[in-house]
C-alpha cells in the first residue's frame, strides 16, 4: 500500500477536480470527450517522436472499448521525483498540468486542444496501466480511477525501450457511451500521419471478428496530404509547391498545388490541431499568395496595367496545407480553432512569399498555368459583378437595358412554380402556348448567341439571355447569390436532342455548377425530355423517346403505322409538346446530380481548353449522336 504525505494529498484533490468536472477538462463527457481521451495519450506519443526519439506508434482499440498505445521511445523515466519521492512516472500521471508550456529545450508540440496530459486520462478512468521499458527492465504500474493500487514494479527485463499506455474509460463519467468510431479514429491518425512526416502510425480495431487494421507513414509529408486531398483531379500545377522553415523556435510548413475546380481548399493546422478559424498563419499565407502571385504576373507583363488579382482569385481551385508547432501557441475565437500568435503573420508570410517566388522562378510552365488560373478566376468574377449589377437594377420591364422574353406563371409559390429554360423562338412560342400558365414560366434562349465553343464563362455571364435567366430566377449571382429568393423550385432544361441541343445544355448545366450550384444540390435543375418519334396509327397516337423504344413500338403495333421523326422542339405543336414534354402527369423529367453537373463542366474546359485534339473527338462523337437524329 502507499503512504500519502502532504503533497500526496493535493495530488489526490486534483484528480478529483477532474473526476467532479470533467467538462473543464476535455470539453463534454459525450463521444467527443470519450475519444479526447485518445488523443491526449497518442499526443504525448507523437511528441516522443517530434523530439527524435520514436518512430513506430501504435493505437490498438480493444475488446470492450480498451484502448492502447505503443511507442517505442525512450519510455517515460521511472526514478525518483526529488520532491514528492515517487517515480516520476506517478507524478507525471497523478499530477494535473497545464500544458502547453515551455520545459527547457523541448517543449510539447502536438497536443489535444486542452492539452491538460495524461493525468486527466488517468483520472476518468475506469482502470489505467502504464508499461515502461527503459533502462533494459520492464515496468509496469496500476491505477483506478486516478489511484495507485501498485507501486511501479520491476516485471523483467527488455530488450528495447518504449511506453505503453492501456486505459478503459470510466463508464461512472462516460455516461452515454464507452463506444470508440473506429472511422473517426482512423482518419485523425492518418491526418497526424500526413502532419508528422516520417512517423508511422498504424490503428487496430480487435472489437470485431476479424481485426481491422491501417498503418500510415508518409516521408513527403503534407505534400502526400495534398496529393491525396487532389486525388484524380486534374492538376494545374504539376510540381507540389513545398517549403519548410524554422524561424524563432516556430516551425512552418507549406504545401500547395492548385487543380482544375473553383474551389478553395485551405486547411491550417497549429500544432497539429485544425484551426478551422483561420488565424495568423492563413492569414499570413494569402497575403503573400496575393502578393507574389501579382507581382510574378506583373513582372512578367502578363497583366494589364490596371489589372490586378485579390486575393479570392488567387485561391480558385487551391488545395493548400499551412501547418505550424509554435511552443507557446494562443487559441482564440468561438471554438478556440483560431490561430492569435500575432508575430506568426509576418513570419508566415516571409516564408511562403519566398518559397513562392523561387518555385515560380524554377517552374515557369508550372507558375505560367498557375497565372492563367488567376487570371480566369479574376475575370469571371468582374463578369459575375457585372451580371450582378445588371440584374438587380430596379424597375423591372427594363432592368436589363432590354425586354426579357420570360412569359411567368401566375403562382408566387416557389414550390409550385416551374421555368422552363426553351431552346430557340419557335420552340418558345409553342412552349408558351402549350403550358399550364397558372404554374409553368417559359424563358426562350437564343441558341446561337450560347455557342458554347466560343464563349468564355465570363462571356456568357454578360450574354442578354442569361442576365434574363438570373434575373427570372430571383436569386441574384456572385456573393448575392442566395439559393432561398429562387421563385422556381424546377428548373427545367428544354432543348432539341441534337448537337445544338447538347452544347447549350452543357453551357447552362456549366453556368448552374459554377454559380448557382446549391439549385443543384437541392435538386431543383431537371433536364426535359422531348420524344424522338411520334408513331400514329390511325388515331391511335404513341410518342417514343428512344431507337430502342421505337424498335419495340414497331414490332407491337401491327399494320403500317406512319412514324413522325422530331428534329427540333419547333417541330411539336403546341398540344403535343404539352402532351410529351411538359404535362407533369406524362411527362418524363430527369433531374440533374451534381455529377452531371461536374461532367458538364468539364466538357466545357475541354470545349474553351488549348487542347484540339479532344475537343475534335467530342465533336466527332457527337456529329454520331446528331446524325442518329437527322438520318
Ligand atoms: C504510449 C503512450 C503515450 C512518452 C516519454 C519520454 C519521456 C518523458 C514521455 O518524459 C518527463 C520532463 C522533462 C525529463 C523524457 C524519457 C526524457 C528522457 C522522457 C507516451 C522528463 C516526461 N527520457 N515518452 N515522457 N520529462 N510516451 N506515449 O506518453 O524532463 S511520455
Amino acid at each position: 500500500m502507499n503512504k500519502y504525505d502532504a503533497s500526496n494529498i493535493q495530488i489526490l484533490e486534483g484528480l478529483e477536480a477532474v473526476r467532479k468536472r470533467p467538462g473543464m477538462y476535455i470539453g463534454t463527457t459525450g463521444a467527443r470527450g470519450l475519444h479526447h481521451l485518445v488523443w491526449e495519450i497518442v499526443d504525448n506519443a507523437i511528441d516522443e517522436a517530434l523530439g527524435g526519439f520514436a518512430t513506430n506508434i501504435k493505437l490498438e482499440i480493444l475488446p470492450d472499448n480498451i484502448v492502447r498505445v505503443t511507442d517505442d521511445g525512450r519510455g517515460i523515466p521511472v526514478d525518483l521525483h526529488p520532491k514528492t519521492n515517487r517515480p516520476a512516472v506517478e507524478t507525471i500521471l497523478t499530477t494535473l498540468h497545464s500544458g502547453g508550456k515551455f520545459d527547457g529545450k523541448s517543449y510539447k508540440v502536438s497536443g489535444g486542444l486542452h492539452g491538460v496530459g495524461a493525468s486527466v486520462v488517468n483520472a476518468l478512468s475506469e482502470w489505467f496501466l502504464v508499461e515502461i521499458h527503459r533502462n533494459g527492465r520492464a515496468y509496469q504500474q496500476r491505477y483506478e480511477r486516478g489511484e495507485p493500487t501498485t507501486d511501479v514494479d520491476n516485471i523483467g527485463t527488455s530488450e528495447h525501450t518504449g511506453t505503453i499506455i492501456t486505459f478503459k474509460a470510466d463508464t461512472q463519467v462516460f455516461i452515454e457511451t464507452t463506444a470508440y468510431e473506429f472511422e473517426l479514429l482512423r482518419n485523425r491518425v492518418q491526418q497526424l500521419a500526413f502532419l508528422n512526416k516520417g512517423i508511422q502510425i498504424t490503428i487496430i480495431d480487435l472489437r470485431g471478428e476479424t481485426p481491422v487494421q491501417n498503418s500510415y507513414h508518409y516521408e513527403g509529408g503534407i505534400v502526400e496530404y495534398v496529393e491525396f486531398l487532389n486525388g484524380n483531379r486534374a492538376k494545374i500545377n504539376q510540381t507540389i509547391i513545398y517549403t519548410e522553415k524554422i524561424v524563432d523556435d516556430i516551425t512552418l510548413e507549406i504545401a500547395i498545388q492548385y487543380n482544375d475546380s473553383y474551389a478553395s481548399n485551405l486547411y491550417s493546422f497549429a500544432n497539429n490541431i485544425p484551426t478551422h478559424e483561420g488565424g495568423m498563419h492563413e492569414d499570413g499565407f494569402k497575403l503573400a499568395m496575393t502578393r507574389v502571385l501579382n507581382n510574378y504576373a506583373k513582372d512578367n507583363n502578363l497583366l494589364k496595367k490596371d489589372e490586378s488579382f485579390l486575393g479570392e482569385d488567387t485561391r480558385e481551385g487551391l488545395t493548400a496545407i499551412v501547418s505550424v508547432k509554435h511552443p507557446n501557441p494562443q487559441f482564440e475565437g468561438q471554438t478556440k480553432t483560431k490561430l492569435g500568435n500575432p508575430e506568426v503573420r509576418q513570419i508566415t508570410s516571409q516564408v511562403v512569399g519566398e518559397g513562392l517566388e523561387r518555385y515560380l522562378l524554377e517552374n515557369p510552365i508550372d507558375a505560367r498555368a498557375i497565372i492563367d488560373k488567376c487570371q480566369m478566376a479574376a475575370r469571371a468574377r468582374i463578369a459575375a459583378r457585372k451580371a450582378r449589377e445588371a440584374t438587380r437594377r430596379k424597375s423591372p420591364l427594363d432592368a436589363l437595358g432590354f425586354a426579357s422574353k420570360l412569359a411567368d406563371c401566375r403562382s408566387k409559390d416557389p414550390a409550385r412554380s416551374e421555368i422552363y429554360i426553351v431552346e430557340g423562338d419557335s420552340a418558345g412560342g409553342s412552349a408558351k402556348q402549350g403550358r399550364e400558365s397558372e404554374f409553368q414560366a417559359i424563358l426562350p434562349l437564343r441558341g446561337k448567341v450560347l455557342n458554347v465553343e466560343k464563349a468564355r464563362i465570363d462571356k456568357i455571364l454578360s450574354n442578354k439571355e442569361i442576365l434574363s435567366l438570373i434575373q427570372a430566377l430571383g436569386t441574384g449571382i456572385g456573393d448575392e447569390f442566395e439559393v432561398k429568393n429562387t421563385r422556381y423550385h424546377k428548373i427545367v432544361i428544354m432543348t432539341d436532342a441534337d448537337i445544338d441541343g447538347a452544347h447549350i445544355r452543357t453551357l447552362l448545366l456549366t453556368f448552374f455548377f459554377r454559380y448557382m450550384k446549391p439549385l443543384i444540390d437541392l435538386g431543383y435543375i431537371y433536364i426535359a425530355q422531348p420524344p424522338l418519334y411520334k408513331i400514329q396509327q390511325g388515331k391511335r397516337i404513341e410518342y417514343v423517346y428512344t431507337e430502342e423504344e421505337l424498335n419495340k413500338a414497331l414490332q407491337e403495333t401491327g399494320g403500317r403505322p406512319s412514324i413522325q421523326r422530331y428534329k427540333g422542339l419547333g417541330e411539336m405543336n403546341p398540344e403535343q409538346l404539352w402532351e410529351t414534354t411538359m404535362d407533369p402527369e406524362q411527362r418524363t423529367l430527369l433531374q440533374v446530380s451534381l455529377k452531371d453537373a461536374m461532367d458538364a463542366d468539364q466538357v466545357f474546359s475541354m470545349l474553351m481548353g488549348e487542347e484540339v485534339e479532344p475537343r475534335k473527338v467530342f465533336i466527332q462523337d457527337n456529329a454520331i449522336y446528331a446524325s442518329n437524329i437527322d438520318a
